[in-house]
């Protein structure tokens, strides 16, 4: 089919909780939806960037303009066939994933629809089948006191939720884990610093380690793979990584170089659907305990993640939670929902399986760029 054109929206979605991390605090999630239309068919994707360059370099602005001026003109007017590799667009351009995964995303909706399929038939590998379900999980937030960390996680406890992650940084950690462990002694538990530490932290990090925690996500920065070693090796509970593996080959190399035993697979993060097959498919070879991860995404970029979850590889219930715990209303129709065995239902209908809802776009949309 030939590529008539690609739409860019960027949406200000208002949060229901704002959301806080050891980089900042979030109010509302700023994102860009990606329109691709095709012989008459349109595919949607998200690149969950941010306002702000916190979680990663990318941000609205920068995703705006690799689309503008240097992803978006080569691919409008082209031939995308069932055969094309659309992990392999644009060869010479370096980062700028989440942009990148966006356009993919939609990409894949927009086969996905044409064959009449669902995105989780897609995604799982050749010949292997999708799960009916996923397990969900949530990733709560710093609070304003541990009190309340604690009721945040008896909500989605409560809720069906299989698992749930707490953000921790240097002056929240160990101690107000410690609350959450003693009320939920048998919780799946993992905690995420968003890289705060330094290996100056190794002795207070190992003392997470009487918490029986399912992980400890990505306590250095991204590019601190030695510290993420030194204190794998010192500790029994596995290390996660996030932000250190965003590609294929960062993920071998953290892997061989034993910082960490666990990954937390974002496809936004590693450039798209593609390379995280790949990515999923090294895991599953190796035997790593992988679980899928999210970045705040509106109901497009959801549904991608539980129809990438959905296959086989992802042995834990990851960061994918239901629509209502971040936004009022969601930009998908039905929203995501969680069913009260904490379980998600992975849409069979063609390509995202859920309508994508033009009011709620409209309704939040700043600005809207169409190249044709
Ligand atoms: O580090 O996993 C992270 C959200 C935004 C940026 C980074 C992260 C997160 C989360 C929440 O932990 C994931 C989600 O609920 O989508
Ligand atoms: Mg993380």
């Amino acid at each position: 089919m030939r590529i008539e054109s690609l739409e860019l929206l960027h949406c200000r979605l208002p949060l229901v909780h704002p959301f806080e991390t050891s980089f900042g605090r979030e109010v509302e999630k700023d994102t860009v939806v990606l329109r691709i239309r095709a012989d008459g068919i349109e595919g949607f994707g998200e690149a969950p960037v941010a306002a702000a360059p916190g979680y990663s370099a990318e941000t609205v602005e920068t995703c705006w303009s690799v689309v503008r001026d240097w992803m978006g003109p080569p691919l409008v007017g082209s031939e995308i066939g069932p055969e094309t590799d659309v992990g392999a667009l644009w060869p010479k351009i370096r980062g700028h994933h989440m942009a990148r995964a966006g356009i993919e995303a939609a990409l894949w909706d927009l086969r996905a629809r044409a064959a009449g399929e669902a995105l989780a038939g897609l995604y799982a590998p050749p010949g292997e089948r999708p799960a009916e379900t996923i397990p969900a999980g949530v990733s709560v937030g710093i609070q304003s006191s541990p009190e309340k960390l604690v009721e945040r996680v008896r909500e989605h406890v409560e809720a069906g939720y299989r698992r749930v992650k707490v953000k921790v940084k240097r002056s929240w950690d160990v101690e107000v884990v410690a609350r959450v462990r003693e009320a939920f002694p048998a919780l799946p538990l993992g905690a995420d610093a968003n890289g705060d530490y330094g290996p100056e932290d190794i002795p207070r990090l190992r003392e997470l380690d009487a918490l029986g925690l399912l992980f400890l996500e990505q306590p250095f920065a991204p590019d601190d793979i030695a510290s993420h070693a030194r204190l794998q090796a010192e500790m029994k509970t596995m290390v996660c990584l996030d932000e250190s593996v965003p590609s294929l080959e960062a993920t071998r190399s953290a892997l061989d170089l034993g910082a960490g035993r666990m990954v937390n697979l974002k496809p936004a993060r590693v450039g798209g659907i593609t390379r995280a097959r790949r990515v999923r498919d090294l895991c599953r070879e190796r035997g790593v305990p992988l679980w899928c991860g999210g970045l705040l995404e509106s109901g497009i970029g959801r549904l991608h993640n539980v129809a990438m979850a959905a296959g086989p590889g992802f042995t834990h219930p990851g960061d994918i939670s239901g629509s209502k715990r971040y936004v009022a209303e969601d930009v998908i129709e039905p929203p995501v929902e969680v069913g009260k065995d904490g379980m998600i239902r992975v849409p069979t209908r063609p390509g995202l399986g859920h309508a994508v809802r033009e009011d709620v776009l409209k309704r939040y949309a700043l600005r809207r760029l169409r190249i044709a």
